[in-house]
């Protein structure tokens, strides 16, 4: 990787691995070439870009500190989201002589449909392996629509894809990519996998398909099994209309 790649990418894991966050840099063309064209980011192929994860431990370095923070200045309206949001604006600041475009998870183009597909991302960029219908050889499930999952090497489904960083002005033609790691190898286990994640989302099972290094608390799992509109509650927040963030 070029000098000038190589320190924004030092200087982007020291500030956000402390908040307990996980980076991944990519090529964008790497995420483009999987794609069909309506799901493109337009920007050269040798672009640099990085994905962003929350782990587990981020719920207790970054997100507890900024709503007890935010919560004397009574300015919260999604939590996570701004939390994220938040911390990625830093980023922002820290680069104001370079152009850093964010797209978060959750944003949807006018089409409804979202601006970056995160777990394409996350497996072209070796973060964690996605793993689709089309992983599994014998497919027991007929005409049902089953929506595939990411497993990260050491969380398993302990973690989330917050976003993407675009670099429009860095090309990174040398950027060597790494392949995720396969952890979910048999036929048995993959269909356990799709299963759990598409029909028993709800009791955390698919998360723990694999040994995991660390997982959510259960302050962490109440919070997200908790419906947005009383999560307020939980925080110590009178009310207010949130959205539920993906977890
Ligand atoms: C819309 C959405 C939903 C919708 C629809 C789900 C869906 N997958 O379509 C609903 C509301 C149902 C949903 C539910 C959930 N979701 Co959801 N969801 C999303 C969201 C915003 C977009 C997904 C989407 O529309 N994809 C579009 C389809 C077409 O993409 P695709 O199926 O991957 O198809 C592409 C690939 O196949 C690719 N492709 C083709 N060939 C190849 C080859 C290779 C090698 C590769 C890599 C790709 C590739 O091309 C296709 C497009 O052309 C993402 C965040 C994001 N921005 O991506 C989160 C996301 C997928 N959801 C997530 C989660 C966790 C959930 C829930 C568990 C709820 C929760 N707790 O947050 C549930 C579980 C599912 C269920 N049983 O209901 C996580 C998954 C994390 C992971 N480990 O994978 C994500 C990534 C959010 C995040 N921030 O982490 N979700």
């Amino acid at each position: 990787m070029e000098l000038h790649a190589a320190l924004v990418e030092r200087w982007l894991r020291d500030y956000l691995c402390a908040f307990g966050f996980e980076l991944h840099p990519l090529q964008v063309g790497w995420y483009n070439t999987v794609l069909q064209p309506s799901f493109h980011l337009a920007y050269p192929d040798s672009t640099l870009a990085f994905v962003v994860l929350s782990t587990p431990s981020m719920f207790d370095k970054a997100f507890k500190p900024f709503v007890s923070k935010q919560l004397l200045l009574k300015r919260i309206r999604d939590p996570v989201d701004q939390c994220i949001s938040h911390h990625l604006s830093l980023v922002k600041e820290h680069f104001p002589d370079e152009k850093v475009h964010i797209i978060y998870d959750y944003e949807m183009l006018p089409n409804r449909k979202p601006k970056f597909l995160a777990q394409t991302a996350a497996h072209v960029s070796g973060a964690a392996y996605y793993y689709q219908r089309k992983d599994v050889k014998c497919d027991p499930w007929g005409e049902k629509k089953i929506y595939g999952v990411c497993i990260h090497p050491q969380y398993g489904g302990w973690f989330a894809i917050r976003a993407i960083l675009i670099f429009p002005e860095i090309q990174v033609p040398f950027l060597e990519q790494y392949a995720p790691i396969d952890c979910v190898t048999t036929e048995e286990k993959r269909i356990q996998l799709l299963e759990k994640f598409n029909f028993h989302w709800q009791d955390w099972s698919y998360r723990d398909i694999i040994e995991v290094k660390e997982r959510y608390s259960e302050e962490q799992k109440t919070y997200f099994a908790t419906p947005p509109a009383e999560r307020f509650k939980l925080l110590g927040l009178q009310g207010g209309i949130q959205r539920n963030a993906f977890y």
